[in-house]
């Protein structure tokens, strides 16, 4: 049966509200609001769990527009639920600059968007995320507080990326029960007929990695309704795979090419209006219908954040305070002093212990003091060691901070994200460095949306072993270096580690970018840790008396060889500072004194990084002052690679002395 008050459907509600704003626009997907309103008419007013005047309540559903194009849909149904962000005149300003119906609006929980991605298939993986920080938390604090469903709604296009796949596998693997996903089955992308690309049973696929799945009528309420109960009731991720019309509504185009996003003029909204006898004027909703959409919605909302408010007054004072801090993203006190526990301890060591090695002590620090930190690993556990002790996370198990993702790097850097689209929950992705060209999607997209994510990369350089030059990154460092709103770290010992981690921690709207070697790397800082040097992102490690000869900038490992560098040249009277740049972001936005006086404003400057030298001109003193990489690598032991590309501190004091002498001081 059709909900309709009055004659008026209220799924018509959103067709209309989406028809309005794209005529305006003279831009937007139709094909998605007007083929899916009817599933988004159940949803929203018989299930969905949400308090629209208090939209970041941490217990409400989440819902994720994965086929985000489809914005529009979204914006409609929030202004119809009640969300004071959007009113009627940000959705007349659709895709206009400043306007909260941007267009891919990514994310805004405060207008009711939790993500609604771009490129296709992000946002099913980040729903994957969101159903694991909710289990893992449910399983931590009982079902009173943590207890709500991650609803995707999902098109063709997400299907058919690899992504998808990846996230289909894992979800039915994990069996994550409170995951439903509506698959807009329209049989259109935007070049026409799925049949043009794809002929497997999509469903099956869905099938044969262990989910529930449902083929119903996507235009039909009772189906959809009835589809969702089962769906919450079975204990498997689901599916409902909705056959729908694209476009249905605008007769021109409904079930075509064209109702994907063909422009829509005024006629068309007139010719709807005719067809679905809707006589409400452009961008009127009638009383009754925005409240047989509100009321039910207010209703439910209300009535479930009354048991959990009486339930959290319950909770016992030490496990209140923890909730609470891991909802508002606060660092647990202890973590200054441990860390700074751990840099005095490596201090003393004889051994050196930089690189990897030191990435996954410093992780296994939080065990006891984080719990909202979720380690995820794309199959490098042993080379990596970032589980040390944590307990995986697993269908039968759920409460594991570890989580084996398999060989699939793209949808654990986009299941991260929705971890922290999430909250409440840290993620740390760890692989190697080489392979974070299959996340870089996924983490572009945490950089865009401002998403603290750690992503932790081992093997940074050609120092990897004998696997060759497939493994060796060497212009990804420049390539992460380049993206806005990352953080990109390339600690130079475990103190700089310690300092590194401290940092990305830290933040709230920007991921980090961890960068370690694997090989261990001796400490280079020796003096009682007092303050944060990494804060500044790069810093005067070895100074030197009067004015500079030479300053030797480096990151990483290759900070052992400017020291060396520096004796060297020391040795034939040269003045020579060695500074540490581990975080070139951080150094960027730092006071212009600041910046040259740890640069130097005296004799040669040379850059050392076992990389391309893509981005250091703008520090280095001409083209030769750099030594590193200038193509890929090669197979071999990692000292003869070093020494075969002359990345050594003898090249590098040759190369100084030779510009030092040649420029006048
Ligand atoms: C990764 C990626 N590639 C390409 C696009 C451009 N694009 C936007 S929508 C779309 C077609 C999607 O088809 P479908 O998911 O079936 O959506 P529908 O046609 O049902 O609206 C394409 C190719 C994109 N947004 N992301």
């Amino acid at each position: 049966m059709k909900s309709a008050v009055r004659g008026y459907s209220l799924s018509d509600a959103i067709r209309f509200l989406s028809i309005d704003a794209i005529v305006k626009a003279t831009e937007g997907h139709q094909g998605v609001p007007l083929g899916m309103a009817e599933i988004a008419t159940v949803l929203f007013t018989k299930h969905f769990k949400c308090l629209p005047t208090n939209p970041a309540w941490f217990d409400r559903d989440r819902f994720v527009l994965s086929n985000g194009h489809g914005s529009m849909l979204l914006y409609s149904v929030n202004y119809l639920m009640g969300y004071e962000k959007i009113s009627i005149d940000q959705i007349q300003s659709f895709r206009e600059l400043g306007s909260h119906c941007a267009g891919h609006p990514e994310i805004d929980p405060q207008a009711g968007i939790e993500v609604t991605t771009g490129p296709l298939g992000q946002g099913i993986a980040n729903a994957l995320g969101m159903a694991v920080s909710e289990v893992y938390l449910r399983e931590r604090y009982g079902a009173n507080l943590v207890s709500h469903y991650t609803y995707a709604f999902v098109g063709d296009g997400c299907l058919q990326e690899g992504v998808g796949q990846e996230m289909i596998a894992l979800a039915g693997h994990l069996r994550l029960g409170r995951l439903v996903m509506f698959w807009d089955d329209n049989a259109i992308t935007d070049d026409g007929s799925t049949s043009l690309s794809i002929s497997e049973n999509v469903a099956e696929r869905f099938r044969v990695a262990g989910w529930h799945v449902q083929e119903i009528d996507g235009h039909c309420p009772d189906q959809v309704d009835a589809a969702i109960r089962a769906a919450k009731l079975d204990t498997r991720p689901s599916l409902i795979a909705c056959k729908t019309i694209i476009a249905k509504g605008i007769a021109r185009l409904q079930g075509q090419r064209g109702g994907h996003s063909a422009r829509l003029f005024p006629e068309d909204a007139e010719q709807a209006r005719k067809d679905l006898g809707w006589t409400s004027g452009p961008f009127e909703i009638p009383q009754e219908v925005l409240q047989a959409w509100r009321n039910p919605v207010k209703t439910r909302g209300e009535a479930a954040f009354a048991d959990w408010s009486a339930a959290y007054s319950q909770m016992p004072k030490a496990q209140k305070e923890e909730f609470d801090r891991i909802r508002e993203g606060r660092l647990p006190a202890e973590l200054q002093s441990s860390l700074a526990t751990y840099i005095a301890q490596v201090q003393t060591r004889p051994e050196p212990s930089g690189g990897i090695l030191a990435s996954g002590e410093i992780n296994a620090l939080l065990n006891d003091c984080m719990p909202e930190r979720l380690v995820l690993c794309a199959d490098l556990e042993a080379p990596t060691a970032h589980k040390r002790g944590l307990k995986t996370f697993e269908a039968d198990d759920q409460s594991g901070q570890y989580l084996h993702c398999g060989v699939r790097e793209h949808v654990m850097g986009a299941m991260a994200n929705g971890m922290a689209a999430h909250g409440a929950v840290v993620p740390v992705a760890v692989t190697y460095l080489a392979f974070s060209d299959y996340e870089r999607a996924a983490i572009r997209m945490a950089a865009l949306m401002g998403l603290p994510v750690l992503y932790v990369f081992s093997h940074d350089s050609i120092g990897i072993g004998k696997n060759g030059p497939t493994h060796q990154p060497v212009e990804i460092l420049a390539s992460l270096r380049a993206m806005p709103n990352l953080l990109t770290f390339r600690p130079a010992d475990a103190v700089e580690a310690a300092e590194c981690w401290q940092i990305a921690l830290e933040q709230r709207r920007t991921p980090s970018a961890l960068v370690f070697s694997r090989h261990h790397c001796p400490v280079v800082r020796r003096e009682a840790w007092q303050t944060n040097r990494v804060r500044q992102g790069a810093y005067v490690l070895k100074p030197c008396l009067g004015d500079r000869d030479v300053t030797l900038l480096a990151t990483g490992s290759e900070v052992q060889i400017a020291l060396n560098a520096a004796e060297l040249l020391e040795g034939k009277g040269l003045r020579v500072a060695v500074v540490s740049m581990p975080c070139w972001s951080l150094f960027e936005v730092q006071p212009d004194a600041y910046r040259r006086e740890v640069l130097g404003q005296t004799g040669v400057r040379l850059g050392v990084e076992a990389a391309v030298q893509f981005g250091w001109d703008r520090y280095v003193s001409g083209p030769d002052a750099f030594v590193g990489m200038t193509g890929f690598g090669l197979s071999g032991p990692p000292e003869q690679l070093f020494e075969h590309f002359g990345i050594t501190a003898e090249r590098l004091a040759e190369r100084a002395l030779r510009l030092a002498t040649k420029t006048p001081s």
